[in-house]
C-alpha cells in the first residue's frame, strides 16, 4: 500500500510558569522540554534532533549542545544520529527553530526534534540585564542612549509618527489591546487590562515610548516536537488521520493524540543590523518572510483566522499587522484604534483574533522565548483548547518572530490536521 503523504506536525508543547522565578535559563528549558515531551507522549531517548535559542541570563557556548548534554542526548551512544543546532535570530529564534526542525524531520529524515528557548532575565538585576541587552545593539558611534532597545525601536516609531500614518495614542492603544487580552489568560503576567492614560502616563523610557510599551521582562522557558505523520503513525503504532473516529493510544500524549498541528509553510528574510544607515522602508523584513510563507502554504491572509504578531514595542506589532496582511498598507494605525474602541467594554474572542495570550508586552517576555508563546498559543487555538479566550473555527495561523530591532524576520503558518 503507498505511504500517505508525510506531514510535518508540531507533536507536542510546553512551558514553564513565568516571573522572577530565581532559576537558571538551562533549568526552564529542561522542564519546558520535558512538559513538551509529555504532551506528544514521547520520550528523550525519541528525539533525534534538538534546537535551542541562546539565553541572555545564562549564556553558554553551544547552547543546544549545552542542553543536550544536560539531558542525556549528548554523547550519544547507539544506533543512527543525533543533530543539535543553536539558533540565533534574536526574538525570531523560536519560529526560525521551528522552520529548521521541520526542515530537519523533512530533508535530514529525523524522527522528532524539539525546539527549546528559556531565560531568566528577570531574575537578572537590572543594571546587569541592561549592561548586557545594550551590548548587542550599541553604535559605532554610541549615539543610541541606554536603555538601547527601546530607543532602537523608538526611532523607528518616531519615523513612522513623522510619516503621519499613526499617532502616539494609537502606539499606546496596542498596549492597551495586548492588556486585554492577558487578563482573559490564566497564565499572562499582566492580571488587569490598562487605560489609555495608563500606558500614556507610564514612565517615560524613550521620546514616544513609555514603560507600559515595552516587551515585560520575564523568566520562563517553552518548547515544542516537531516530528513527521509517518513517523507518528510508524513508531507510535496510531493512525493519526483516524484519531478524529475516537481510535486513541495510551502511549500518544494530549496534543499527538489529536494529530498535533500541521506546518504548512514558512519564510524568512534579513533586515540589517541595528542601526540601518537610514530608517527607510528598505530595513524592514517581516513583508518579505510573510510573503514566503504565504506562498509556500499557497494561502492568503483572509484564509487564517489567527495571528500571533511579534510585539516587543507597539511599532513591532503595528508594522506586523501590514506585513501579514491583517489590513492594508497605511493603515495599521487606524486599524488598531478600531479595535481598541471595539473591545472596550468586553468583546468576544472573535471580534480580536490576534496574540490572545497577550504577546510580549502582556502575557511576558522572557528574551527569545516570547516568540514560542506565540507558536503555542496558536496550537492552543487551533486545539480548541484556549479556554475563556477561544476564537470559534481556527483552522489556520500565523505566527510571526521579529529578531533584534527588525533585523530579521521568521513566520510559519500552522494548521488543523485533515
Ligand atoms: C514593565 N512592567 C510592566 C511592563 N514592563 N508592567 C506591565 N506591562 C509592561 N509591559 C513592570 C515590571 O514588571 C515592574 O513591576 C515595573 O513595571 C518596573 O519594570 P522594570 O523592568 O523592573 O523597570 P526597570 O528595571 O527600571 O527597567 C525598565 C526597562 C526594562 C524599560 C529598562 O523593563 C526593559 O529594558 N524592558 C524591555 C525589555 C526588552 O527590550 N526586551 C527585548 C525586546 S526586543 P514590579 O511590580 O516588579 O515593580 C525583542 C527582539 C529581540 O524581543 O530580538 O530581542
Amino acid at each position: 500500500m503507498p505511504q500517505p503523504v508525510s506531514t510535518m506536525r508540531i507533536v507536542g508543547y510546553g512551558m514553564t510558569a513565568l516571573g522572577k522565578l530565581g532559576r537558571s535559563a538551562s533549568e526552564l528549558m529542561r522542564e519546558a522540554l520535558q512538559k513538551s515531551l509529555r504532551s506528544a507522549g514521547l520520550q528523550m531517548k525519541d528525539l533525534d534532533g534538538l534546537v535551542a535559542v541562546p539565553s541572555l541570563s545564562h549564556p553558554h557556548f553551544m547552547e543546544a549542545h549545552y542542553l543536550a548534554t544536560q539531558v542525556g542526548l549528548l554523547p550519544h551512544r547507539g544506533p543512527g544520529s543525533v543533530r543539535v543546532r543553536t539558533i540565533d535570530t534574536g526574538g525570531a529564534g523560536p519560529v526560525s527553530g521551528l522552520l529548521e526542525a521541520a526542515r530537519m524531520v523533512k530533508d535530514e529524515r529525523c524522527q522528532a526534534v524539539a525546539v527549546v528557548a528559556g531565560d531568566a532575565v528577570s531574575s537578572l538585576a537590572t543594571p546587569e540585564f541592561l549592561a548586557r541587552a545594550d551590548q548587542g545593539c550599541r553604535d559605532p558611534e554610541n549615539s543610541l542612549p541606554s536603555p538601547c532597545i527601546p530607543h532602537g525601536y523608538d526611532q523607528v516609531a518616531q519615523w513612522q509618527l513623522r510619516q503621519g500614518l499613526l499617532s502616539r495614542e494609537q502606539l499606546a492603544m496596542v498596549s492597551v489591546l495586548m492588556s486585554r487580552q492577558a487578563a482573559k489568560h490564566p497564565l499572562a503576567l499582566t492580571r488587569k487590562a490598562h487605560s489609555l492614560e495608563d500606558v500614556l502616563r507610564s514612565r517615560k523610557i524613550a521620546p514616544a515610548t513609555n514603560l507600559l510599551e515595552c516587551a515585560r521582562r520575564a523568566d520562563g522557558g517553552a518548547a515544542i516536537i516537531v516530528a513527521s505523520s509517518n513517523f507518528m503513525d510508524e513508531y507510535m503504532g496510531h493512525d493519526l488521520v483516524s484519531s478524529e473516529d475516537g481510535v486513541s493510544s495510551a502511549r500518544l500524549g494530549p496534543v499527538a493524540a489529536t494529530g498535533g498541528l500541521v506546518v504548512l509553510g514558512g519564510g524568512e528574510a534579513s533586515g540589517p543590523l541595528y542601526p540601518p544607515e537610514e530608517i527607510d522602508e528598505s530595513m524592514f523584513s517581516c513583508e518579505a518572510a510573510a510573503a514566503s510563507a504565504f506562498s509556500e502554504a499557497q494561502l492568503l491572509p483572509e484564509d487564517l483566522q489567527w495571528f500571533g504578531l511579534y510585539d516587543c514595542y507597539p511599532i513591532c506589532f503595528l508594522r506586523a499587522l501590514e506585513a501579514c496582511g491583517v489590513t492594508p498598507k497605511g493603515t495599521a494605525g487606524a486599524w488598531v484604534e478600531e479595535m481598541f474602541w471595539k473591545t472596550e467594554s468586553g468583546y468576544d474572542a472573535g471580534d480580536f483574533p490576534i496574540n490572545t495570550h497577550g504577546g510580549l508586552l502582556a502575557f511576558g517576555a522572557p528574551w527569545e522565548v516570547p516568540a514560542m508563546y506565540n507558536i503555542i498559543e496558536a496550537c492552543e487555538q487551533l486545539r480548541g483548547t484556549a479556554t475563556g479566550r477561544q476564537v470559534p473555527s481556527v483552522r489556520r495561523a500565523l505566527v510571526y518572530g521579529n529578531g533584534g530591532i527588525f533585523s530579521h524576520s521568521a513566520v510559519a503558518i500552522l494548521a488543523q490536521p485533515v
